[in-house]
């Protein structure tokens, strides 16, 4: 069956074929094969191309459910999967949160090993055989360093080479990126922002992810292309030959390889690492905002909530995974009432987070708090008016761990933190927000 279809590309390790049953789909086939060095060291291990395929497809299923503009349509059979027919940009892009691999050669006065608490996004150029646009090149694949703060030209240089030893032996423009693919493009250089976009995003989902199966993900590459209707789509494959994984300080990925461990045991390291992709998912969690009566206005917390939390922007199935509940109960006056209503809230969705909102004696939070086994955050409505409304949260006898916060967005942004604990989604865009204003700082030798 596979040898009647049409293979329209073949790399080291996948075959793409034509879909004859859909003229904007094809076929993605992941081989056996295993290559590092760019193709100086080459085997084949029974097994992997399913190992692959299977990794793919979790890592798809779940970043689909996310909301991520994939080109990822629907998994055949143990090697196959279907995928939206792209135009491929040629890119691969590179996100790192330690910097390890060329990031150091690179940039040497970098140590290997070193946190990058603002994700680093690199371009690459895709090129094949020396060859860019007709042009000699040194290499393949070379770094693309942007012009000043230019956002559209890139110079070229070799990736492996210290950046400040060398001069740059070429520049590309986001256009000449576009006009490779025969895509007339107006605003490429809004494109490539909307890549970096979407590979930070990607890159915090499976970061937590991984964190929640006890792995630490290090760096990550990625391609892109443009479907039939002109939509930007996360495409290729993400597999175990895509990142650098530890656990435990073991490496899990295809690094293994490239560092020449044995292949049984890489075979097993991709067994591993499949097993856990298929367990990513969004947990199901709640928010409840509780008050003491129906005058007290919640909407400047469901504004923070929007803000921290924005729709997906792609429009595809989504589970916001966050399940938002008002109850307005006056805990002193029906406590008889408050205290079985929020137990049942917290037995029906274990996963939650409380924010009490309550004016004048603001003890509903303790009380609550009190009562339950999650965290129950004290907004007091009236400390404006009464600063000594604030009190009757805050000196608390022992086993009563409310949490104050006076700003009804820092109760909100708090309490997603804490669901983000759990939660890639809401992990993906708390993370996104705050790197926005972090840096990166390297500390020279004395
Ligand atoms: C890649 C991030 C890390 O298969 C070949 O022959 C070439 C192959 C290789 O292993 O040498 N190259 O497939 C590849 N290049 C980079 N990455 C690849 N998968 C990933 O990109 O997560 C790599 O795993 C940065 O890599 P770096 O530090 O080498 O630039």
């Amino acid at each position: 069956m596979l040898d009647s279809l049409r293979v329209i590309a073949e790399g080291k390790t996948k075959r793409i074929y034509e879909d004859p049953g859909n003229q904007n789909l094809v076929i993605i086939e992941s081989k056996d094969d295993i290559t590092a060095g760019d193709g100086a060291r080459h085997d084949v291990i029974e097994g992997k191309g399913a190992l692959a395929t299977a990794t793919t497809c979790n890592v798809f299923k779940f970043l689909k459910d996310c909301g991520a503009p994939l080109a990822y349509h629907s998994r055949i059979d143990a090697t196959r999967f279907k995928s939206a027919k792209c135009a491929m940009i040629p890119l691969e892009v590179v996100a790192r949160r330690v910097a390890t691999g060329s990031y150091c050669k690179r940039n040497p006065c970098v140590s290997k090993g070193m946190l990058l608490p603002k994700l680093v996004i690199e371009f690459f150029l895709k090129t094949s055989k020396n060859q860019w646009r007709g042009t000699d090149i040194p290499c393949d694949d070379p770094f693309m360093q942007p012009y000043g703060d230019s956002k559209r030209v890139f110079n070229l240089f070799v990736p492996s080479e210290p950046i400040a030893s060398q001069v740059q032996f070429g520049s590309v423009t986001a256009k000449e990126l576009f006009k490779e693919m025969n895509k007339e493009c107006e605003a490429p250089e809004g494109i490539l922002e909307e890549i970096k976009y979407i590979t930070r995003i990607v890159f915090y989902l499976l970061e937590k992810a991984f964190q929640l199966r006890d792995f630490v993900l290090h760096d990550l590459k990625l391609e892109f292309g443009i479907d039939s209707e002109g939509r930007l789509l996360l495409a290729d494959v993400v597999d175990n030959d895509s990142w650098r994984l530890t656990r435990n300080g073991t490496e899990y990925s295809k690094q293994a390889y490239r560092d020449g461990e044995q292949l049984n045991v890489v075979k097993r390291l991709y067994e591993v690492v499949t097993e856990h992709t298929g367990k990513f998912e969004i947990p199901y969690q709640q928010l409840i905002f509780w008050t003491g009566s129906s005058s007290d206005d919640i909407t400047p917390f469901k504004d923070a909530f929007i803000k921290y939390l924005p729709e997906p922007r792609q429009d595809v199935a989504i589970c916001r995974s966050i399940a938002t509940r008002e109850i307005i109960c006056s805990v002193h006056k029906a406590v008889q009432k408050a205290i079985p209503d929020v137990q049942q809230a917290v037995h029906d969705i274990p996963d939650t987070v409380i924010i009490a909102y309550i004016g004048r004696s603001n003890g509903a939070g303790p009380v609550l708090s009190a009562h339950v086994s999650v965290p129950v955050i004290s907004v007091p409505a009236t400390w404006k008016e009464h600063w000594g409304d604030v009190d009757s949260s805050l000196r608390m006898p022992s086993d009563v761990p409310t949490s104050t916060i006076l700003e009804p967005s820092n109760a909100v942004l708090h309490a997603l933190e804490i669901l983000a604990l759990r939660n890639p989604y809401v992990y993906a865009h708390l993370r996104s927000r705050l790197e926005e204003r972090l840096v990166n700082q390297i500390v020279l030798p004395e």
